[in-house]
Formats: structure tokens, sequence, C-alpha cells
């Protein structure tokens, strides 16, 4: 199945578009390992994708933590993304992508600034290989995106200004993209991004919870995942936590 497919299929199952964000603070890597397992067996009814990011794999180790990780997240139905940005020449870019791959990891998060040609493109024909996914950034959730997938642009082909992160947007569809990262908190950029992808590439959002992104706005902007990390994992009840914001979500997508 590919990784599109999983998480759709995870989603109907679970009724949730959630996407735990496994961000726990630092501390001794046997503990963090440890709250993750917790923390994802406590949560799992209410997610439907766990995504991983480098406060796990920095102190964890691929081979040995964040392979049990992956298993256990499998295990109870849940596809995998990591978080690793890619962001490099396109030979670094293919190892980067085959060790997250053989790891169990469904897909990865790949940064469009280094561009197709001996850039992502070794990271688009792996992933088809292997059926695997990738996710790109389009505009990211935090002020300083502005600077640079906010930035204006001329578009290469119409020759007319436009903003990076619609050229990305652009990309996302024709690199077949498997999701495009907008920030919760710009439900203004969800708007315009969905009016490039439509229903052909879903829209990832993190931001809401700590960075102060609103669920509802996003949603009704076309976002289909909420991506939430230190709301639950830093919550007193993180399962109680998950459950309510997956309810909200839910209920916003009904409308
Ligand atoms: P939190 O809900 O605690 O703010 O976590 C959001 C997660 O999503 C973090 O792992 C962060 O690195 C990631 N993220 C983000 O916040 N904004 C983006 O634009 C892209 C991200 O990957």
């Amino acid at each position: 199945m590919s990784f599109r497919a999983k998480i759709d299929h995870a989603a109907k199952e679970k009724f949730s578009n959630l996407i735990l964000a496994l961000d726990l603070p630092p501390s001794e890597p046997h503990q963090l390992l440890s709250r993750s397992i917790n923390l994802l067996e406590e949560v799992h009814p209410y997610i439907c994708a766990v995504k991983i990011n480098r406060h796990l794999v920095l102190p964890l180790g691929l081979s040995t933590g964040i392979k049990r990780i992956v298993n256990l997240a499998h295990d109870l139905g849940l596809p995998t993304i990591m978080d690793c940005k890619i962001n490099d020449i396109g030979n670094t870019n293919r190892v980067i992508a085959e060790f997250y791959y053989n790891v169990g990891f469904d897909s990865v998060i790949a940064n469009p600034f280094v561009g197709w040609n001996e850039g992502l493109q070794p990271v688009f024909e792996l992933a088809k290989r292997k059926r695997r996914g990738v996710i790109l950034l389009v505009y990211m959730s935090h002020k300083g995106a502005l600077e640079g997938y906010g930035q204006e642009i001329m578009n290469p082909k119409t020759g007319e200004l436009t903003s990076q992160y619609l050229v990305f947007a652009e990309k996302a569809l024709s690199w077949n993209a498997d999701g495009a990262v907008v920030g919760a908190t710009f439900p203004g950029k969800i708007e315009e991004v969905y009016a490039v992808l439509k229903e052909h590439v879903p829209i990832y959002s993190p931001g809401v919870g700590a960075q102060g992104g609103n669920i509802e706005a996003a949603i009704m902007a076309g976002t289909r995942y909420l991506i939430v990390g230190r709301a639950i994992t830093l919550a007193e009840e993180p399962a109680r936590t998950a459950k309510l914001l997956r309810d909200i979500i839910q209920r916003c997508a009904d409308k």
C-alpha cells in the first residue's frame, strides 16, 4: 500500500485526521524511549499517524530506539512520517531518505528550496520504487517563514511576480508530492495553496496549540491533517487532550 493509501486508511479506521508530533523534551535516552512508547500506547486510538523529529532521532539512534517506535506505530495501525526536512544535494538527499525508509518510515518531509534537478529528484524516484511518501514544505508555521517561503519572486513559467510558496504548491502538484505542509498559523496561505492543490495533494498543518494556530480556520481553509506536538506531549492527560483535539477536528471537517 502506498503512503497516501495508508494514511487515508488509518484516518478512516480511527475517525481521526490528527497526527501526533512525538516531540518530547530532552531527557536520558532510556527515559525518552519509554516515555515515547507510553505516550504512543496512550494516544494511538485518537490519531492517524505519528511524525518523528530530531527530538528523538538524535538521542535514540535510528536502528535501535527509533526502529522500536516505528514498529510499535505500525503494530498500532499508524503510518510514520520522518520530519527530516531533507535539504541538500541529490546524492546526500537520497542517502538520507534511504536510511529513514529502511528503518520503516512511510514518508519523509523535504524542502523544495533545493529544487528538482540534482536536488529532490532522487528522493522522489526512491520513494516511488519503495512505495513511500514525500511531503513538501510549502509554507512553514513560524513568523520567519515570510523571509523565504513568503518572498516575492518571478514565476519562472509566466514571468509574472508571485509568491515563493505558490510556486512550491505548483511543484508539489507537478512532482506528485504526497502532501504539502502549510502552517495552521496562516489560514489565508492554506486557502491560497488549496486553490492550487485542490484534492490532488493533501495539506498537512502543524502550528495549533503551542504555536497559536486555530483548528477550525485551518480546516475551513483546506487542511486535511493537523499535526500537533506539545499540546499533547506536554499535557497532563495526553490521551484526553488527543481525543478532544480529534473530536474538534472531526466536527470542523463535518461542517
Ligand atoms: P508543536 O505542536 O509542538 O508546535 O510541534 C509542531 C511540530 O511540527 C514540530 O515537530 C515542528 O518541528 C514541526 N513543524 C512545524 O511546527 N512547522 C512547520 O512549518 C513544519 C514543521 O515540520
